[in-house]
């Protein structure tokens, strides 16, 4: 019998709730702060938990499947290269902070392409963990601290920890640390947001490496959202070319094609415009070492070449300072193969956070659902779960008495810790005893009193 795929929600319950609050107001005061200690007001949140937007990485999980299918290192390199830059787009124009999950909190979900279960394993500093999985073909698994900082006019997140992809069958494993990111017009403009940074992603059994660079928007826009490596061997021997954008999609050639590429397109436009604008002032988004290679010759190496409609056309913020788009020109080197392309978002998507198809469907009861779940998984937190039916005034007051219950059980933590010396001390429930069948905490007071604390999964 045929499989029928399974269908999940393509909407959420309501739209938002137009937010027309100005992130300054609640930032002036935290210049050059570490942000994560900050509570801020539900207004700013997105009816998700960062847990469940780290599950994001995973909606072209596929690619790690066609990874693990790939004969040789350099072509599973390039779908590595394509889920990892792939992991990044459902942030494009998502703006809306997740909530932090609370210590102890899960997320678990299963998709045809993988499985997964993350974890908030520290609450201060805030760490989540995760391992996800697809048959014996891969393992992703790592830990995500991410650092917000203030710096006036822009938030900077670094998003620090390891992630690491496995194919057990292959024996090899691949690592990556994610890029930072940067939140710009705190105080006046729309916000917007970009990746920025270099990810080299190393295999470490061959030694074969990417150098992936995200390029900032630069002037003129130009490189907005780009990001643009090659891959090479263990000698450090350049063999592929990768370009695309983040929001977008991914392209690779053999090197010697992209080399061969800008020759011809300088000797190109010597012979047709050997006059033209400095590639500074043209829409041109070559590389560093290409407009190196055509600043004599004072030329555009891409005018020829142009593409209708891309993402970066739509919805782009007004303000002057903000990035205009650059999808007129793109390159496209010949003998490329695209790696990855991005799914356009839903229609209705800039009335739900600017949600993707996949992250609409993450907060989603599914069918039997409340009979497996793990009672400290995201979909059961009642903050969220009211944000998501539009219920501002219940989301806020039951953020705030979450907050207050997990300050309540830290200081109580705390508190044992002291009392029961260093003995395990960093355990959280070590010197209290659990009751594996009832899910209690039980703390035995001497005097043959036995007292129920807190049940072991009761976070919410
Ligand atoms: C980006 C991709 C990284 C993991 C990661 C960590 C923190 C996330 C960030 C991502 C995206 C942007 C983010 C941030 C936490 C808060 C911030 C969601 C997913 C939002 C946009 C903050 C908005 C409010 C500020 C303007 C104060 O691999």
């Amino acid at each position: 019998m045929e499989k029928r795929e399974k269908e999940y929600r393509q909407v959420l319950p309501v739209p938002m709730y137009p937010q027309d609050y100005n992130i300054w107001s609640v930032l002036k005061n935290c210049i050059g702060k570490e942000l994560s200690k900050i509570t801020m007001p539900v207004v700013f949140n997105e009816p998700l938990s960062f847990l469940q937007r780290l599950t994001e990485y995973m909606e072209y999980a596929h690619l790690l499947r066609l990874a693990s299918q790939q004969p040789n290192p350099i072509s599973r390199m390039q779908y590595v290269i394509g889920f990892a830059v792939s992991a990044l787009a459902s942030n494009w124009e998502r703006l809306g902070k997740p909530f932090n999950p609370l210590l102890g909190e899960t997320f678990e979900l299963e998709r045809e392409e993988f499985r997964i279960i993350c974890e908030q394993v520290s609450h201060h500093p805030p760490i989540s963990a995760f391992h996800a999985e697809h048959e014996d073909d891969w393992t992703f698994h790592g830990s995500i601290h991410p650092k917000l900082k203030y710096w006036g006019k822009t938030v900077e997140i670094q998003p620090k920890g390891t992630v690491t992809v496995e194919f057990p069958k292959l024996n090899e494993a691949y690592t990556w640390s994610n890029v930072q990111c940067c939140v710009h017009n705190i105080i006046v403009g729309k916000l917007w947001m970009e990746q920025c940074g270099n990810m080299e992603i190393i295999n470490h059994s061959t030694g074969h490496r990417a150098h992936l660079t995200f390029k900032t928007a630069g002037s003129n826009n130009k490189d907005l959202h780009r990001v643009e490596g090659y891959i090479c061997d263990e000698d450090k021997q350049k063999l592929f070319f990768i370009y695309g954008k983040w929001t977008e999609f991914i392209k690779c050639t053999e090197y010697v094609n992209y080399e061969e590429y800008c020759k011809e397109c300088s000797q190109k436009s010597k012979k047709e415009e050997p006059r033209s604008k400095s590639p500074n002032d043209s829409p041109c988004h070559a590389s560093k070492k290409v407009l190196q290679k055509l600043n004599s010759l004072k030329v555009s190496p891409f005018k020829s070449i142009s593409v209708q409609g891309s993402v970066d056309d739509v919805n782009l913020p007004e303000a002057s300072d903000v990035p205009r788009s650059d999808s007129t020109y793109s390159m496209d080197i010949p003998n490329s193969i695209t790696i990855w392309q991005v799914k356009p978002r839903p229609l209705h998507s800039g009335d739900y956070y600017q949600f993707t198809e996949f992250a609409m469907s993450l907060n989603e009861m599914e069918q039997d659902m409340e009979k497996y779940l793990c009672p400290t998984d995201s979909r059961l937190r009642p903050d969220i779960r009211k944000l998501e039916q539009g219920d501002m005034d219940g989301a806020a007051s039951e953020k705030t008495r979450l907050e207050e219950k997990q300050r309540c059980a830290n200081k109580y933590r705390k508190s044992k810790k002291e009392m029961s010396g260093h003995q395990n001390g960093s355990n959280m429930i070590s010197t209290l005893s659990l009751n594996r069948k009832t899910g209690f905490i039980l703390e035995n007071t001497g005097l043959d009193n036995i007292k129920i604390i807190q049940t072991f999964s009761e976070i919410f």
